[in-house]
């Protein structure tokens, strides 16, 4: 496969193959810990690959095998939140995650090595997790003085279960690749040198798939977990869907020709 640069950040790299966005947490040296920067550049190739409609599947990694991220980096943590060049103190984290779930489209997060913190929490929020055979996993927040107590908690506690995740928040363990994958935290183990493979064959998979299927699937278990403003997204969806119908192009037009609009036409369907 032939991958292609798709715009020049600093702290992540954006690439694509064929209809297989990839974005890379670039900063090895910390285990991939992100600044804001590396969110705010992750927020805006997330942007970029929810407009483009030739992009069909994302993946989010870190780069090299020892990590996938090992949370915020904790030695620009100031005053309320982690600092940038601008000097303000952010958690624009929390933006990312929530990009992750209302974005239209698959995204797969594929864990080699440490995955930890906020950075364990950006796995759980992607849609799938395939993992290396190498992967740990596990949250420090009381250890450090942080907490999730949003996604990092009540989904976490949805996706394995409530006991196990008051178990991870509470003792901050590690937990193995293949612990995880029973605990049902991640979808697949393979073996590190197999795992970009196999992720690419998943996102091949995927993508000879029904994209609308899997964005209203996507937006009717996102609104299940995420109240109102999940409904609010599946919702969009049904507004997207209804715009492309003559039903909704009547109203429209009806309006526009300053005519009266003429619903009788339509079916009513059972
Ligand atoms: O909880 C939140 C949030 C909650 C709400 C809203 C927003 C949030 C945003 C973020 C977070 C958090 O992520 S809090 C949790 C922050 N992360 C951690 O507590 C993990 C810190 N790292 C470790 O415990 C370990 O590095 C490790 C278990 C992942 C790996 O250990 P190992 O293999 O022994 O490597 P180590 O030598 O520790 O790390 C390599 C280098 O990377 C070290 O630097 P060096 O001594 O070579 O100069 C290490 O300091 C650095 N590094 C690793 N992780 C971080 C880091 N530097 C800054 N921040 C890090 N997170």
């Amino acid at each position: 496969r032939e991958w292609t640069k798709v715009k020049n950040y600093q702290e992540i790299i954006f690439e694509r193959t064929g209809k297989i966005a990839k974005l890379t947490m670039n900063r090895p040296e910390k285990h991939n810990a992100f600044t804001p920067l590396t969110i705010e550049e992750l927020i805006d190739a997330f942007t970029i690959c929810r407009d483009d409609s030739t992009i069909g599947v994302i993946i989010l990694t870190g780069a090299g095998n020892k990590a996938f991220s090992s949370g915020g980096d904790q030695s620009i943590r100031g005053n309320g939140g982690y600092v940038g060049a601008d000097k303000i103190a952010r958690l624009n984290v929390l933006d990312l995650q929530h990009l992750i779930r209302i974005i239209p489209k698959p995204v797969i997060a594929m864990v080699k090595g440490w995955s930890v913190g906020g950075g364990n929490i950006l796995q759980l929020v992607c849609d799938l997790t395939i993992a290396a055979d190498n992967a740990m996993f596990g949250q420090t927040g009381p250890k450090v003085g942080s907490f999730d107590a949003g996604y990092g908690s009540g989904y976490l506690a949805r996706v394995i279960g409530h006991k196990r995740a008051k178990e991870v928040w509470f003792m901050n363990h590690w937990y193995t690749a293949d612990e995880a994958y029973a605990m049902n935290w991640i979808n697949k183990v393979v073996p590190l040198e197999q795992v970009e493979e196999v992720t690419l064959e998943w996102c091949d998979e995927i993508l000879t798939k029904s994209p609308t299927a899997l964005r209203f699937i996507k937006a009717a278990m996102n609104a299940d977990t995420d109240g109102l403003a999940g409904i609010q997204q599946l919702a969009g969806d049904a507004t997207m869907l209804f715009y492309t119908t003559d039903e909704g192009k009547e109203g429209r037009d009806a309006f526009n020709e300053k005519r009266k609009p003429d619903f009788d036409q339509f079916p009513k369907f059972p």
